[in-house]
C-alpha cells in the first residue's frame, strides 16, 4: 500500500426486515449505510423468488437512495438439511432462487444450515447496568425449557448434574407468564428465523433428526452445495454460509458451521471462489477455541459478507450481546486483518453492524429483538471509526 492510496473500506449496510420492519429505510439512510441487507420473508421456506418479486423489493429499495447488497437469507428448507421428502424439489427451487436474484442485480446470497431453530437466545431484555437492554442465552434456562417444559426424551443426558438441579432451581421460581415468555423466546422464532414452532410442534420437528448426527448433516450440507455452488458460479453469485448461533449443539440437534475446521470440509468439498462464509464475529466469538482474526486471514477469499458484533461468554455457555466494542471479540484486530484484506483483494466487503441493545427512546418502543436503530446506529459508527483509524495508520506505516 502506498501511502497516497485510498483505502478500501468496507461496504456498510444494514440489515432491513421489509416493509414491515419499525425501522424504516429513511432511518437506515440516516445511518450513513449505503446498503441493505434484507430478504423476500413473504415467501414460504422451499420455494421460489420470482424475478417479479425480487424487482418490486429492489426498486423500493432503491427509491430511498440505498442498494439491496446481500440477501440474508434464502432460507434451506428443513427437508434439504435432512435430506427427506420433498428435498429435490426444494433444492431446484433454490438455484432457480439464485438465478432470479443473479438475473436482477443481487450478486451476494447468506444462508444458514441449522437444524430446525435459526438464531436462539432465552432472554431479549436483559439489562445492562446503563439501562440498556441485550439479548442473553442462559444454559439453565434452555435445560428448563428442555427438561421440564418441552420434556425431550434423551434431554437429561444432555446435561450435567449441577446445571440440571441449577435449571430445577430456576423453573420453580418461574411464573407462568414467565415460562410462556421463554418457550416464545426459544422456539417462537427470532426475526429472520422464518419458522416457529409450538412446544408440540418442536418436538416432531426434532423427531425428524433422529438418525443425523453432525457427520451426516455435514454430508446433507455437501450435497446441498454440490447442486448449488455450480449456479452460484455459472451466475457469478457469492453464496455466504452463516455459522451456528450458538456454536454448540443444543436439543440435540447437531452443529456443522461452528469452527475452523467446519470452514475446512466445507470448502474442501466445494473449492470454488464463490464458495464462502458470512464472518459472524458474535456467533463464532462465543467459542474461546475460534482465533478469530486468524480465521479472517485464513478464509478470507471466501469471505462475503461479514456482521460485526461482540458477545460476553463464561465457562457455563451463557454468553450476553456486549457493546459492539467490549465483551470477548477482539473486535480492532478482527477489523485490522478485514482491512489488509480488502487492499490485498481490491474490493469492499459488505458489513452489516449486527444486533446492538435496545437504548434511549428504543426503550419505548416495539422492535425486532436485537434489530432496533438506536444500538444498531452507535455499533455502525463505532465500527466506521475503527476501520477509518486503523486504515489510516496502516497506510502511513506501510
Ligand atoms: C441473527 C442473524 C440470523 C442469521 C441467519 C443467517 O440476527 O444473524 O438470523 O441471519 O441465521 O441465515
Amino acid at each position: 500500500m502506498s501511502s497516497n492510496k485510498q483505502p478500501i473500506y468496507m461496504e456498510q449496510t444494514m440489515r432491513w426486515y421489509g416493509p414491515n420492519d419499525p425501522v424504516q429505510l429513511s432511518d437506515i439512510l440516516q445511518s450513513g449505510a449505503t446498503g441493505i441487507v434484507t430478504a423476500l420473508h413473504q415467501i414460504p421456506n422451499g420455494q421460489v423468488w420470482t424475478r417479479e418479486a425480487i424487482k418490486e423489493r429492489k426498486a423500493i429499495i432503491e427509491e430511498a437512495g440505498l442498494t439491496w447488497s446481500v440477501v440474508e437469507s434464502v432460507p434451506v428448507h428443513e427437508n434439504i438439511k435432512t435430506r427427506s421428502g420433498n428435498f429435490e424439489e426444494c433444492i431446484k427451487n433454490y438455484q432457480e432462487s439464485i438465478r432470479n436474484l443473479a438475473a436482477e442485480g443481487v450478486f451476494t446470497v447468506c444462508y444458514n444450515f441449522m437444524p430446525i431453530l435459526d438464531w436462539t437466545r432465552t432472554n431479549l431484555a436483559y439489562p445492562m447496568a446503563n439501562g440498556a437492554k441485550a439479548l442473553r442465552f442462559e444454559m439453565k434456562a434452555i435445560a428448563a425449557f428442555d427438561l421440564f417444559i418441552l420434556k425431550r426424551p434423551s434431554a437429561a443426558a444432555d446435561y450435567s448434574e449441577s446445571m440440571k438441579q441449577k435449571a430445577k432451581a430456576h423453573f420453580d421460581t418461574l411464573s407462568e407468564e414467565e415460562k410462556n415468555q421463554l418457550v416464545n423466546n426459544i422456539i417462537a422464532g427470532l426475526p429472520g428465523a422464518e419458522e416457529g414452532y409450538s412446544v408440540e410442534d418442536f418436538q416432531k420437528a426434532l423427531d425428524t433428526f433422529k438418525g443425523i448426527d453432525a457427520k451426516k448433516l455435514g454430508e446433507n450440507l455437501n450435497l446441498f452445495l454440490d447442486a448449488i455452488v455450480p449456479v452460484a458460479e455459472e451466475n457469478k453469485v457469492s453464496v455466504c454460509i452463516h455459522p451456528d448461533d450458538p456454536p454448540f449443539p443444543i436439543f440435540g440437534l447437531p452443529r456443522v458451521v461452528s469452527t475452523a475446521k467446519d470452514y475446512d470440509r466445507i470448502l474442501e468439498n466445494n473449492n470454488s471462489p464463490y464458495n464462502g462464509f458470512t464472518f459472524c464475529t458474535g456467533s463464532l466469538g462465543i467459542r474461546a477455541d475460534n482465533d478469530l482474526p486468524a480465521m479472517v486471514e485464513k478464509y478470507g477469499e471466501h469471505i462475503h459478507f461479514i456482521h460485526l458484533r461482540s458477545t460476553q461468554r463464561d465457562e457455563e455457555g451463557n454468553f450476553y450481546e456486549a457493546n459492539h466494542m467490549e465483551g470477548d471479540v477482539p473486535m480492532a484486530d478482527v477489523v485490522e486483518e478485514i482491512v489488509k484484506l480488502q487492499q490485498k483483494i481490491g474490493k469492499s466487503l459488505p458489513m452489516r453492524p449486527d444486533h446492538g441493545h435496545q437504548m434511549l427512546d428504543d426503550l419505548g418502543k416495539v422492535t425486532n429483538p436485537g434489530y432496533s436503530a438506536i444500538g444498531r446506529l452507535k455499533g455502525l459508527a463505532e465500527l466506521r471509526g475503527l476501520e477509518i483509524g486503523i486504515a489510516r495508520s496502516i497506510l502511513k506505516t506501510e
